[in-house]
């Protein structure tokens, strides 16, 4: 049997799992939800109700998006994107997952967020681009000079970082950042996982 996986195609944490599992070369039944009509099956599974969730075929249910990558990876890592320092790792992501993503949801949504103007959330989101500036300055990838589930975790946020104005982004100091971005988002990774599929209802 295989493994089913609940996904919205543009939510970044969706993203990270979806690379995990296609580098990891395991196939899924991908159903791709409507975030306003969920289906029963996945709720029932994971009340909490974000995506991804994936559903093993023993009935194990996994529901954060770097369990499913860690998970994904343990079964197959032929990059050795697990091969890296844990501390490392996770305070890469807890930045990333916490303060940068807070300011990414108030610069992209400035006017559900009036208590401030958007270039104040932007310049909040800037500490941690230019945190990545400083080591991709050195390195071609976030952890070293091989890529690592980091770098895979990290990119959807900042690919939606930097979309929110691109000509801002596009003149702005982040160059390393700029350049590691255009790599993964040109990658054949991330054009597979970012095909489209029709909305799944139960
Ligand atoms: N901590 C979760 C966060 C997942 C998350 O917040 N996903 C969003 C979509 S990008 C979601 O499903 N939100 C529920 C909703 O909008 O109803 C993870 O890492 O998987």
């Amino acid at each position: 049997m295989t493994p089913i996986l609940y996904s919205y195609r543009r939510c970044p944490y969706a993203m990270r799992a979806r690379m995990a599992l296609y580098v990891a070369n395991i196939s899924v039944e991908l159903r791709e939800i409507s975030l306003r009509n969920k289906p029963a099956h996945m709720l029932a599974v994971s009340p909490k109700g974000t995506v991804p969730v994936l559903v093993l075929p023993n009935g194990h249910v996994i529901e954060q998006s770097i369990d499913i990558m860690d998970w994904a990876l343990q079964q197959h890592d032929p990059e050795a994107w697990l091969a890296v320092d844990h501390t490392q790792r996770q305070q890469w992501i807890t930045k990333n997952d916490g303060p940068f993503k807070a300011a990414l949801d108030r610069y992209k949504y400035p006017e559900k967020y009036p208590e401030s103007a958007q270039a104040d959330y932007r310049a909040q989101g800037e500490t941690h681009l230019q945190q990545l500036e400083t080591v991709l300055q050195q390195h071609r990838f976030i952890l070293g000079h091989q890529a690592s589930m980091v770098d895979i975790a990290l990119f959807p946020f900042v690919r939606q970082f930097a979309a929110v104005d691109p000509i801002w982004f596009g003149s702005s100091n982040y160059q390393c950042v700029a350049a590691w971005l255009s790599y993964w988002v040109e990658s054949e990774l991330f054009s597979q996982v970012m095909q489209k599929y029709p909305t799944y209802l139960d």
